[in-house]
């Protein structure tokens, strides 16, 4: 049978490009406010709500998610608030401090997605239009933005005051901007990691470990599972980590021979780098979360930095509309930046040190030595114990 084409054009305040976490929690936000707004994903709803990534919501998060009355709602987890760094098997527990009375949270982020969808969909009858393609954005100046897209139905058009792109890296929001207004700041690690999910789950507190064979990492993802990442090369591929490799290269790295081995997920390589363009605006069109800046999961800050982004475009668009004051919308890169930078430095530290204090190929014992020395720091000093609520706080 013949599908009859049908072609549509509507008009909202804000399209939204992407559902993953940026989107959602923006619309959220949005429709909570009253703001008219259509998410477009390129993905069907239960592929998204099954994409495992981020297991942990920072304190400001948190306090975000709180001030808006949804915590409760999509924050299901216990607190966050240790870690267990180890060197070469000797552990010592890192608490992290909390800020303002709000520790972080375990959430993972399918468990909150999975959360946002019932809450905007299910709850507050969201307008999020899966299986969509062939999105293409006409951002003009002095003209209100177009989005044109196609769906099972047809080719519509939504006419709206802003776009906001929450469609991370690959997405088509970032390549829509004009060549020669973006800059591309970006640092390559040299080394990749290794990420497998397996049923394991976390028995004692987060591992950040560091051997002379290389870097190793458990973080939950849930009652029954972990994240583990092995340090690896560049040219590695999954393929190179059969699992026996994987269970024997975890108990090397935890100095640990009573590990036993259990099923593995899923497993495929993250090359470490970290990415920023600039300006993250251009016209009526805001870039969100990983469509323009990207942390390694060394930091395990990817999915932080976009809720902090929501939370400056959320408030911006709020006093656009309510205010009819721009000033806040077009002040969101300046905004935004100072804090991406922030937790850029935090990144590069913390991947610099856990990576030189274990691997003797990359930069030698010199270095080596200097990265055990700042990880002693990190262990022993009240100042150093301070680091990571500094960073935490960012620009607020
Ligand atoms: P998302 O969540 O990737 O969502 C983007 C959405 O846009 C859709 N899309 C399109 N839709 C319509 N048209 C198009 N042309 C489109 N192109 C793309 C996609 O289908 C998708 O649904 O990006 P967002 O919202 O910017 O959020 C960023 C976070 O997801 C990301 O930073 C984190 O997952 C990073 N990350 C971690 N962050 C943490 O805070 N802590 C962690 O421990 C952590 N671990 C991780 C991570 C990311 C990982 N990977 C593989 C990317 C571990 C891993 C393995």
């Amino acid at each position: 049978m013949k599908t009859v084409q049908n072609n549509t054009s509507e008009e909202t305040t804000v399209t939204i490009i992407g559902a993953g976490v940026s989107g959602l929690t923006l619309a959220t936000f949005l429709q909570k406010a009253g703001i008219a707004c259509i998410i477009l994903e390129r993905r069907d709803r239960a592929y998204i709500e099954t994409r495992q990534r981020a297991g942990v919501v920072d304190a400001r998060a948190v306090r975000m998610f709180e001030q808006w009355d949804l915590a409760d709602k999509l924050l299901a987890g216990p607190v966050a608030n240790t870690i267990d760094y180890r060197l070469n098997g000797d552990s010592r527990i890192f608490n992290i401090p909390e800020e303002d009375g709000i520790s972080s949270r375990f959430c993972t982020q399918q468990m909150l997605v999975g959360n946002l969808m019932r809450e905007l969909i299910d709850n507050m009858a969201g307008d999020v239009r899966f299986d969509v393609s062939e999105v293409v954005i006409h951002n003009e100046d002095g003209v209100r933005p177009k989005v044109i897209y196609s769906d099972a139905s047809g080719s519509h058009e939504l006419v709206c005051d802003y776009i906001a792109g929450c469609d991370a890296d690959r997405g088509i929001s970032r390549t829509s901007i004009p060549d020669g207004v973006l800059t591309k700041y970006t640092h390559e690690f040299g080394y990749a990691w290794l990420a497998a999910l397996v049923e394991a789950p976390v028995t004692g507190h987060p591992i950040m470990a560091v051997s002379d064979h290389g870097c190793v990492a458990q973080l939950p993802r849930g009652p029954h599972r972990s994240r583990y990442y092995l340090q690896c090369s560049l040219s590695d591929n999954a393929e190179d980590w059969p699992d026996d490799r994987i269970w024997n290269e975890i108990r090397l790295r935890l100095n640990d021979e009573t590990i036993q081995n259990a099923v593995v997920h899923d497993k495929f390589l993250v090359p470490l780098r970290s990415v920023v363009y600039a300006p993250m605006q251009y016209l009526n069109l805001f870039l969100v979360g990983d469509a323009a800046h990207l942390v390694p999961p060394t930091s395990a800050k990817g999915m932080n930095l976009a809720l902090y982004d929501v939370d400056i475009l959320s408030q911006a668009i709020l006093k656009a509309m309510r205010d009819k004051d721009e000033s806040s919308l077009k002040n969101y890169s300046e905004t935004v930046l100072p804090h991406i930078w922030n937790y850029q430095d935090f990144a590069v530290s913390m991947t610099d040190m856990m990576h030189d204090a274990g691997d003797l190929t990359q930069k030698g014992t010199f270095h080596q030595q200097i990265a055990r020395a700042r990880l002693n720091n990190l262990f022993n000093s009240k100042t150093a114990a301070h680091l990571h609520s500094e960073y935490q706080r960012g620009t607020n």
